[in-house]
């Protein structure tokens, strides 16, 4: 390698992806960690480099194995092309919008999920729970983050509401426009430190990424006035290096955040839900009408909301169809791959005997 993993750090290289390197490839190859990903290419950086490259060789068909923002790739020893991709930390991912059902990664390597709503009418917190899932599912740490506290009557109020969505929430109430206003998350981007930003259109990431990195490098737009919503102004995913050393990922506006492969991160924020499940009399209890219901039970004595609970039932029931929906394709997308091959082998056999 001709960069030390001192200087490496510095990018967010750590332990994980040093074990991934074989002993040539930790003698000749150059790490980089992607910034931005473009039809033509991937514009990488690293100490030293600053590049725009193209994709590394296989594995296009499996959407999964395409490098997203916050990857790192392998380098060959030019700081040209790249070798491979290295596995990853953490993986955002989601089913892609509209009515293509597939996969869209979202980010990579992230250490920290800034989770963006305003005090307004952006606040919903079956939209939260769905990102909070994400995290859980990623393994990386959620903080909920709301924007606008300047404008709202009583921005408290919408904080006690978010810390109810999952025990030990930080919430975090900003003026997103002033880098003294969005002081309080500077704790979340330390030097090596990754961070993602998170919501719906209008919400304020790209203004938190210039307060943050000081720079106004981001587009941002006044939201409409009648409904709060925004205008859809960042298009594509990017990373951003912030004096203070972390680098944080702003992204487009989220219409819909639909879950893929997502059942454990569900079950993990309503664990006191699942868990009162497991006590009721009969273990294939729907909880409904049956006699001995535990959730029945704590609705009626007052200590489960039965909002929470319709929403975690929705929740479960969507993310079962999506994940269903995404092997059926991915089922599909291996059938196709492999009549491509069977074609291209049939048309070299013709072309041998020619
Ligand atoms: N008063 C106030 N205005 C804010 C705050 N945060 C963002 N805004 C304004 O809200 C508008 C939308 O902000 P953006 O940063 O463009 O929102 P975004 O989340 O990046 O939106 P997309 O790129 O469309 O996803 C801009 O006019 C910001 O100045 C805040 O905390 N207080
Ligand atoms: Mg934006
Ligand atoms: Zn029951």
């Amino acid at each position: 390698m001709t960069s030390s993993p001192t200087d490496l750090a510095a990018y967010g290289w750590s332990n994980t992806f040093q074990s991934q390197l074989s002993p040539e490839e930790l003698a000749a190859a150059k790490p980089a960690r992607v910034v931005a990903v473009h039809r033509n290419g991937l514009d990488v950086v690293a100490p030293l480099i600053e590049e725009r490259v193209g994709f590394p060789a296989g594995g296009l068909d499996d959407i999964e194995a395409r490098p997203t923002v916050g990857d790192w790739l392998l380098l060959d020893q030019t700081g040209h092309r790249p070798l491979r991709l290295l596995e990853r930390k953490s993986l955002f991912k989601r089913r892609a919008a509209g009515t293509g059902r597939q996969l869209q990664l979202i980010a990579a390597n992230v250490d920290t999920l800034l989770i963006v709503s305003s005090c307004n009418q952006d606040f919903n917190p079956a939209r939260l729970e769905r990102y909070l899932v994400l995290a859980r599912e990623a393994g990386v740490m959620p903080v909920v983050v709301l924007t606008k506290a300047d404008l709202a009557d009583d921005p408290g109020s919408y904080r006690a509401r978010a810390e109810r969505l999952m025990p030990g929430l930080l919430v975090e109430c900003v003026d997103a426009r002033t880098s003294d206003g969005a002081r309080p998350l500077q704790a979340w981007c330390d030097a090596g430190q990754t961070v993602a930003l998170l919501g719906s259109s209008g919400v304020g990431k790209s203004t938190l990424v210039n307060a943050l990195s000081g720079r106004p490098g981001q587009a941002t737009q006044a939201v409409r006035e009648d409904d709060d919503r925004g205008r859809h102004t960042t298009t594509g995913r990017s990373l951003h290096r912030l004096d203070a050393g972390g680098w944080l990922i702003d992204t487009p506006g989220m219409r819909e955040l639909q879950l893929v492969d997502s059942e454990t991160g569900v079950a993990e924020l309503f664990a006191d839900i699942v868990a009162l499940g497991d006590t009721c009399r009969f273990t294939d209890c729907r909880h409904e009408t049956e006699p001995g219901c535990a959730v029945q039970a704590a609705l009626e004595a007052g200590t489960l909301d039965p909002v929470r609970l319709k929403r975690f039932r929705k929740l479960l029931a969507e993310e079962a169809r999506n994940t269903s929906s995404l092997a059926e394709r991915r089922a599909q997308d291996k059938d196709f791959g492999k009549m491509v091959k069977s074609i291209m082998k049939e048309k070299r056999k013709r072309s041998d005997w020619r």
